[in-house]
């Protein structure tokens, strides 16, 4: 199974499938409604330039970026670098097109980005990059489905934003603790940044594919 003769592609990654991207889509939806009512959100709007009064329609704010999916390797057709490179290794030639279970663990949203965390498992690291992280953090952190960008935000951000919190963390800010919902443990990181441990992680069937556009 080799790709070397297939062109490269615009990313790679493990794409949702399809009853797993409304099972999360619908729980995305959840959270941001709880979310935007809660008066220690509200107390916080100015993050989101909002009235506090009216408040924010998170659902409105974020706007869909199509086919749920956790980014390996962003390759953009080969301009990236190191894209002939990953796609010509030998466990992205293996496991391509195969079925994989990936773990969310949090939701979270930015005044930029929403999303969700993904705890990789040691087979998925194997296709993680080396330099995905660019930071002192463990490798996988960056790992996430992007669920909605606000207006003129880019997906690649929602990664970003992921690893900012978890730098945080790691420096011992743990975060206001705000409370607990039916989904989990929600926290205030500051600046607009909100985090909901799930109690009950996801397993979403993925497929471990590329995509062209
Ligand atoms: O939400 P995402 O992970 O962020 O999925 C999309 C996908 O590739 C197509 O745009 C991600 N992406 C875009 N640019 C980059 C980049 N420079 N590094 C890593 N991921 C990127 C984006």
């Amino acid at each position: 199974n080799t790709m070397s003769e297939t062109s490269v592609p615009f990313f790679f990654g493990w794409f949702l499938s399809s009853s797993y991207q409304d099972k999360l889509r619908s729980m995305a939806s959840d959270f941001l409604k709880i979310l935007g009512n809660l008066d220690a959100f509200k107390k916080h709007i100015g993050d989101f330039s909002g009235d506090p009064e009216k408040g924010v329609d998170l659902e409105q704010y974020f706007s869909d970026k199509g086919v749920l999916h956790c980014t390996t390797k962003f390759c953009d057709y080969g301009k990236e670098q190191g894209a002939k490179e990953y796609m010509e290794k030998q466990e992205v030639c293996e496991s391509y097109g195969r079925a994989s279970e990936l773990e969310l663990t949090a939701l979270f949203i930015t005044p930029r980005t929403a999303g969700a965390q993904v705890s990789l498992s040691e087979a998925q690291l194997q296709l993680w990059p080396e330099d995905s992280e660019k930071e002192d953090l463990p490798r996988g952190s960056r790992a996430h489905v992007t669920l909605g960008c606000a207006e003129g935000v880019e997906p690649v951000q929602t990664g970003l934003d992921l690893l900012e919190i978890i730098a945080q963390k790691k420096q011992g800010e743990e975060g206001e603790k705000i409370q607990d919902l039916d989904l989990g443990a929600l926290t205030y990181y500051g600046k607009g940044a909100w985090m909901l441990s799930l109690k009950e992680p996801i397993r979403a069937q993925s497929c471990f594919s590329s995509y062209y556009g």
